[in-house]
């Protein structure tokens, strides 16, 4: 059967990244529509665009007309249909704990630093772009403890153990996002050592967000 993937997409959106690597993985040709995030006030937020995705996010993957938003969603339909390799491991516990580093990045961390967070807190509460960031990086640091704390319980060369999982495309991205807000891996030696890891595999690289073809020429291959 034919497989049609359209990726909704913003080359620096963790979550986006999330689904990017999953696609690269399982050698999933798929094209990419940029959706900017704040050009003309942010293109999420266009009627068309919220009828795909009515929390007015990305990434939205459309896979032979089916519409699916939420990159853990996205990725777990993926890899019960394109199975190689596969993402989650098979004994309940281990998927679990898997899945309980995932939910610690996906509700733990990155909504804080989400972009319509960081607007209400500057457009509607009047709050100083040096006071934000200041809120950010503590909330962005005090979730990275905790990762680190759950990932040396459960790393071996990767997030979980010796096998790439789900776990490192949770990963990867929330460093990447952690960086650019100032939150770099210095005191996080295990969330290092996993990144470091996933990033000699070909699939993170070409998902990076410096990659894209919505991506800035002045950050253009910057990996
Ligand atoms: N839990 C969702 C979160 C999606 C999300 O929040 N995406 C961000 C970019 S990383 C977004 O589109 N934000 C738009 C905005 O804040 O206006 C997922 O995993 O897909």
């Amino acid at each position: 059967m034919n497989q049609e993937f359209l990726l909704y997409t913003y080359f620096r959106s963790s979550t986006s990244y999330r689904v990017r690597i999953a696609l690269h993985l399982k050698g999933l040709k798929f094209t990419s529509k940029p959706v900017h995030l704040l050009e003309g006030g942010g293109q999420q937020h266009t009627p068309e665009y919220r009828s795909l995705n009515p929390a007015g996010e990305v990434p939205t993957l459309v896979h032979n007309g089916n519409i699916l938003s939420q990159s853990f969603a996205i990725i777990e339909y993926l890899d019960e249909l394109f199975p190689e390799p596969k993402l989650f491991p098979a004994a309940p516990y281990d998927k679990a704990r898997v899945r309980q580093i995932c939910e610690h990045i996906n509700c733990g961390i990155h909504p804080i630093a989400n972009l319509k967070v960081q607007q209400y807190l500057t457009t509607q509460l009047s709050v100083s772009e040096e006071v934000k960031n200041q809120w950010l990086k503590h909330w962005i640091q005090e979730g990275m403890i905790t990762l680190e704390n759950l990932l040396t319980k459960t790393a071996g060369e990767f997030a979980f153990g010796d096998t790439l999982t789900v776990a490192d495309l949770f990963v990867v991205p929330q460093v990447f996002s952690s960086k650019r807000f100032g939150v770099t891996l210095e005191n996080f030696k295990t969330i290092q050592k996993v990144y470091e890891r996933a990033m000699k595999l070909d699939a993170f690289n070409k998902a990076h967000p410096h990659v894209q073809q919505d991506t800035p020429p002045e950050l253009f291959g910057k990996v």
